[in-house]
């Protein structure tokens, strides 16, 4: 890793706004006790929960503005609704500002507002420490989500999925792709696991 975790937190500190900052600290240590759970690398998770929203605190047309300049796609649904580009955005600025070269770092903070299908134990820590950390406080079946994720991440990530899809059709929110992608992946994942029993 090119730069230590005492300057990344010191540039997020500078750059986030307080509530966020907080938000990113709540995810990096329930990314470290998720690691330590299901036996992954403790310091790679917490770079991961750091930076996972290094790009939030920017106005929208200043995320479609540097997706552009770097050559990032941008989907139909992005266009709506722009602050999804953070986690592209953050993806690449934990390479090109960050200096992280571990792509299983990258990965998480590039999936981490979608999900998707198949995902990576990081990618699956960062999407399920994101929506859980101890700052959350208004999702639904919180508590009930905060245990799952130390007994099976699978079934916590497809709860999330779930939840977060209907709080997106109630709010008549656009759907990118990759949201359903990943739901019915994990969704296929849980039903076939309930035949079989
Ligand atoms: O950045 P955070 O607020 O910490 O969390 P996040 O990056 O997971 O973003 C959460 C929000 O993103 C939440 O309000 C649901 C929303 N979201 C997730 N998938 C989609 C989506 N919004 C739209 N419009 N479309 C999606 O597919
Ligand atoms: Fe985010
Ligand atoms: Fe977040």
């Amino acid at each position: 890793m090119s730069k230590n975790l005492k300057n990344i937190n010191n540039e997020l500190k500078n750059i986030l706004s307080k509530d966020r900052y907080e938000h990113t600290q709540g995810v990096a240590s329930t990314a470290i006790c998720l690691a330590m759970r299901y036996e992954y690398d403790l310091e790679k998770a917490e770079v991961a929960g750091l930076l996972h929203d290094c790009a939030k605190c920017m106005p929208d047309d200043k995320k479609l503005k540097k997706c552009r300049k770097h050559n990032i796609l941008i989907t139909e649904t992005e266009i709506n609704s722009p602050y999804l580009l953070h986690a592209k955005l953050g993806a690449f600025y934990a390479m090109h500002k960050y200096g992280i070269t571990d792509m299983d770092i990258v990965n998480a903070i590039l999936v981490h507002t979608t999900g998707a299908p198949d995902m990576t134990l990081l990618e699956k820590i960062i999407y399920v420490a994101d929506y859980i950390e101890p700052n959350r406080k208004e999702a639904p079946n919180l508590n009930e989500i905060r245990k799952m994720a130390f007994v099976d991440i699978d079934m916590a990530v497809y709860m999330i999925m779930k939840d977060t899809l209907e709080y997106l059709s109630k709010k008549k929110g656009s759907i990118d792709k990759m949201t359903t992608k990943a739901y019915e992946y994990y969704s296929n994942i849980i039903e076939n696991r309930e035949v079989k029993k």
